[in-house]
């Protein structure tokens, strides 16, 4: 039997079949980049047992699938292999550190390494008799004490480890001493507190680079590198992070900006979970996570899957050390065919441009827009700042001046159906500014969908800098990444008529004047090899 698919993806990782949450352990060993994942190998819903699937690639492309590395067995984890990190130990040694959820469902912290250092895929882990290593600290509720980050080592030779928590609603970075990776110390102040923020999930903490976009191993602490701390805010499910310094001698994270619900994230859409890794063959720090559906547990259930992994990204500091950039890892390209450009090309108002020549529902596309005479902008309405509510009152159907201009994917012939992916820029204080929207709620004729339209706005001046987006389309899920990686949006849509051969893709200008694209580049992504397993095809 052939299983209609239409929403499995053809170049973002999922497993061959059932529920995935977040990416676990990322690393490069030897040749060959690991991901393991959270996940439930009895059935498509999220189970509180979890299992560590294990998956491997040479290229962060192809993925090829493995046994799972961990299956909850052992009173240490009996209740559920939660999620964890990987540190490499020098003479190039691998070890996982992760939660368990014990036989008394306590989450504690155990580690495991390679049963045999050799095997080139590390097929199997060995979880060390003596776990757990960490136990769940005084003061600390019993199922609030979660997610090991990678662990760093410090001049003084001991390594250090960051664990999520929340004592008495202050969201806590717990921080952890060691000499020899089992026999861990809790320092007595947090490496970061946060009063009211509720329970810290899926912690990471890592340096970035002052200038330019080259990754840094985790445990480089300089003059040259500021520190990143992610904290999954759980809350909210939204993944936030601060940029700052960190002392380890001190021991102590401080950040250049408070954190509130209009703090930095990594993406304004459905992205969670998220952790990242220093990669040593190409320097470059990448991050992944867990992109959860939009639709019901009924349709999961009919599809036999759910939850996707966003498609690798690079990350680095922007040049004015505020925020981070993303932008999809080079090796994309191995993926791309037909493509096709355009330069100059004016938008007049109520235009569309369709991008033909590609498969629109496999697609990364790049497209820049120039404006001019922007004095003429609508002014933003100051008592109503919130981005994301600007965009689901203003969306892709209402005329503004400038905007809404930008793509329409996964658009039926009839645009009834189409997921929108605009700008409008605003004056704003005596100067311009730059929303971006992902607009759902006509991405499908379906009820029951989840269908929030997602905004944020993007730190970029559009009297000096053209106002870029890219759009990677693939089935089920759409990532944009606005002013060169600064603002990104995932989301995950559920078309029924823009399938197949029905899908276009579009660029539109709704706005009163008119928008030049400078430059459109579109090539059709071919399908990567991720987890192919026989049992449960695309109907093509
Ligand atoms: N998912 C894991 C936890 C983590 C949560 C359980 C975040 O370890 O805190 O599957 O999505």
């Amino acid at each position: 039997i052939t299983l209609e698919q239409p929403y499995r993806t053809a170049f973002h990782f999922q497993p061959p079949q059932n529920w995935m949450n977040d990416p676990n352990g990322l690393m490069y060993y030897n040749g060959v980049y690991h991901l393991f994942y959270q996940h439930n190998p009895f059935g498509p819903l999220f189970a509180v047992q979890m299992y560590w699937g294990h998956s491997v690639s040479h290229d962060l492309i192809n993925w090829t699938p493995l046994e799972h590395a961990f299956a909850p067995t052992q009173p240490f984890d009996i209740n559920g292999c939660i999620s964890g990190s990987t540190t490499i130990l020098p003479g190039n040694k691998p070890v996982i550190l992760y939660t368990g959820i014990d036989s008394q469902n306590r989450q504690v912290q155990n580690v495991a390494v390679p049963k045999d250092p050799s095997d080139p895929y590390l097929r199997e882990w060995v979880r060390y008799t003596g776990n757990p290593v960490i136990n769940v600290p005084e003061g600390i509720q019993p199922d609030e004490f979660r997610d090991p980050t990678t662990a760093w080592l410090a001049d003084d030779g001991k390594w250090r480890v960051t664990i999520g928590g929340q004592k008495d609603k202050a969201g806590i970075a717990i921080l952890f001493r060691s000499e020899d990776f089992v026999n861990w110390t809790r320092h007595e102040e947090p490496l970061y507190e946060v009063t009211g923020s509720g329970m810290w999930e899926c912690l990471d903490f890592f340096p970035v680079h002052v200038d330019g976009t080259n990754g840094v191993d985790t445990s480089v602490t300089n003059p040259a590198v500021k520190h990143v701390l992610k904290m999954g805010v759980y809350d909210y499910a939204r993944d936030y992070y601060l940029i700052g310094d960190y002392n380890p001698v001190k021991e102590k994270y401080v950040s250049q900006d408070e954190l509130t619900l209009d703090s930095l994230r990594y993406d304004y859409g459905k992205y969670y979970a998220s952790k990242s890794f220093y990669d040593p063959v190409r320097r470059r720090r990448i991050l992944m996570a867990w992109v959860n559906e939009s639709d019901s547990d009924a349709d999961a259930i009919a599809k036999g899957w759910s939850g996707l992994q966003s498609f690798p990204r690079s990350v680095w500091l922007d040049q004015n050390q505020k925020q981070l950039v993303q932008w999809p890892i080079e090796e994309i390209e191995m993926l791309h065919e037909n493509e096709v450009s355009l330069r100059n090309e004016n938008l007049e108002d109520g235009s569309l441009h369709e991008i033909l020549g590609i498969t629109p529902l496999q697609v990364d596309v790049q497209i820049s827009f120039k404006l001019t005479n922007l004095e003429e902008a609508e002014i933003l309405d100051p008592s109503r700042l919130d981005p994301q509510l600007i965009c689901s009152e203003m969306d892709a159907s209402k005329k503004g001046i400038f905007g809404p201009f930008g793509l329409l994917a996964f658009a039926s012939h009839d645009l009834t159906e189409q997921t929108a992916i605009f700008f409008r820029v605003f004056q704003h204080n005596g100067r311009y500014i730059v929303l971006m929207c992902s607009d759902q709620s006509r991405s499908s004729t379906r009820k029951g969908l989840d269908k929030t339209t997602y905004g944020a706005f993007v730190d970029i001046d559009p009297q000096r800098d053209e106002i870029s987006l890219r759009a990677l389309i693939d089935h089920s899920i759409v990532e944009s990444f606005g002013g060169g990686g600064k603002t990104c949006i995932i989301a995950r849509v559920y078309p029924t008529l823009a399938t197949r051969d029905e899908a276009h893709l579009f660029a539109f200008n709704n706005g009163t004047k008119s928008v030049l694209i400078t430059e459109l580049s579109a090539w059709s992504v071919k399908k990567a090899r991720i987890n192919i397993d026989e049992t449960i095809g695309c109907a093509d």
